[in-house]
């Protein structure tokens, strides 16, 4: 009988304690966070920042202009709270096309230069929360097995012997991609570049959708070389895959990743929180955990020794209000779609 009326006591305590952490979790709501960095690297974000506060968060990834379009396609009924991670150039579109929230986060004095100057030229609509550099990676065996000499410069890519070889994103969906397309209008002028995009095609096995994807497959060995960002293709290498990197010869892009909260936001108090959590050292150091190897925005973080040295690498001036802008993003989408895409092979 004493036991039944302890038994009966221990439950309602239990019931009463799960009722009350589902209340504290629901009294700090929710953050619907779309995430343009690799899957890898976007779930231990989500969850730190579940652990850290207790707001829920759904988290979607995709890449940096689908994002984009999904942000502008819901500008009516906006579902999304925080855009992070993602090239620049994208998220300066929607800031100019009013489709994020203007925010000044109390951490900007911890961060470099180039995250506030993103931040002041989008009237605080974006902010960097880290920069790495393009170029590409090859396959070592496939290289030596095919009797090709390795490639150092973006001219070696458009080389005949490289017929279906070279993989990069379409840059309509990928940031990375884009940032090609910019660097190379930016390096050569445009209608050299267009030339050359044009005799890339002939070399390039397939346009994907995600930009880093052609770094998993170079250490595949499904493709000879492919374009990415500099530190997706460090990836690979960490992993033990064949691949070696490298920093055009003729010099290169680069990109300020960046974070933007989503104009209407639902949950604006958290997607403010997450936004200035993301800019402590401690959420930037999941990044190398994540076996990502960007350089990051807070100062306080030492870049992982993994992560390509920019200084080391030949970068232009990269002009983001100019191809961050959303005529010159449109108006480049739409000439490489009809002159260089729609080319037989
Ligand atoms: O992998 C990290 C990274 O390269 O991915 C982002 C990229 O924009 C997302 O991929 P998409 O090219 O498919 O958009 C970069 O910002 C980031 O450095």
């Amino acid at each position: 009988m004493v036991q039944k009326a302890r038994r009966k006591a221990l439950m309602i305590a239990l019931a009463g304690s799960a009722l009350m952490m589902a209340t504290a979790a629901k009294a700090q709501g929710t953050l619907v966070l779309y995430c343009s960095v690799q899957e890898e690297w976007c779930r231990p974000m989500a969850s730190a920042f579940e652990k850290e506060t207790g707001i829920k968060v759904s988290m979607t990834r995709k890449s940096s202009g689908e994002t984009y379009a999904q942000i502008k396609a819901e500008a009516s009924n906006p579902r999304g709270d925080v855009w992070w991670g993602g090239t620049g150039d994208p998220h300066l579109q929607a800031a100019e096309e009013g489709l994020t929230e203007a925010y000044e986060s109390p951490k900007m004095a911890e961060l470099h230069d180039w995250a506030v100057k993103q931040w002041k030229g989008s009237q605080g609509r974006t902010i960097g929360i880290y920069a790495g550099a393009l170029g590409f990676g090859f396959n070592t065996k496939q290289v030596a097995s095919r009797g090709i000499p390795e490639p150092k410069c973006w001219s070696d890519l458009i080389n005949a012997k490289l017929k279906d070889e070279v993989q990069v994103a379409d840059p309509n969906s990928s940031g990375t991609s884009y940032t090609m397309l910019a660097t190379l209008v930016q390096l050569m002028g445009e209608d050299k570049a267009f030339e050359y995009l044009k005799a890339l095609h002939r070399n390039i096995n397939q346009y994907t959708k995600s930009g880093a994807a052609p770094a998993k497959a170079t250490s595949l060995g499904e493709t000879t070389i492919g374009i990415t960002f500099m530190h997706d293709m460090v990836t690979m290498v960490v992993n033990g895959g064949p691949v070696k990197v490298v920093a055009p010869c003729e010099g290169t892009g680069y990109e300020i990743g960046s974070m933007s909260i989503v104009k209407g936001a639902r949950n604006l108090d958290n997607a403010k929180k997450f936004y200035d959590w993301a800019l402590t050292p401690a959420a930037q150091k999941l990044a190398e955990e994540a076996k990502s190897y960007q350089v990051p925005s807070n100062k306080n973080v030492v870049p992982p020794p993994q992560s390509p040295k920019l200084a080391d690498v030949k970068l232009i001036d990269y002009d983001f209000a100019k191809y961050g802008s959303s005529a010159e993003r449109k108006r480049l989408l739409s000439k490489w779609d009809n002159d260089v895409k729609k080319l037989p092979k």
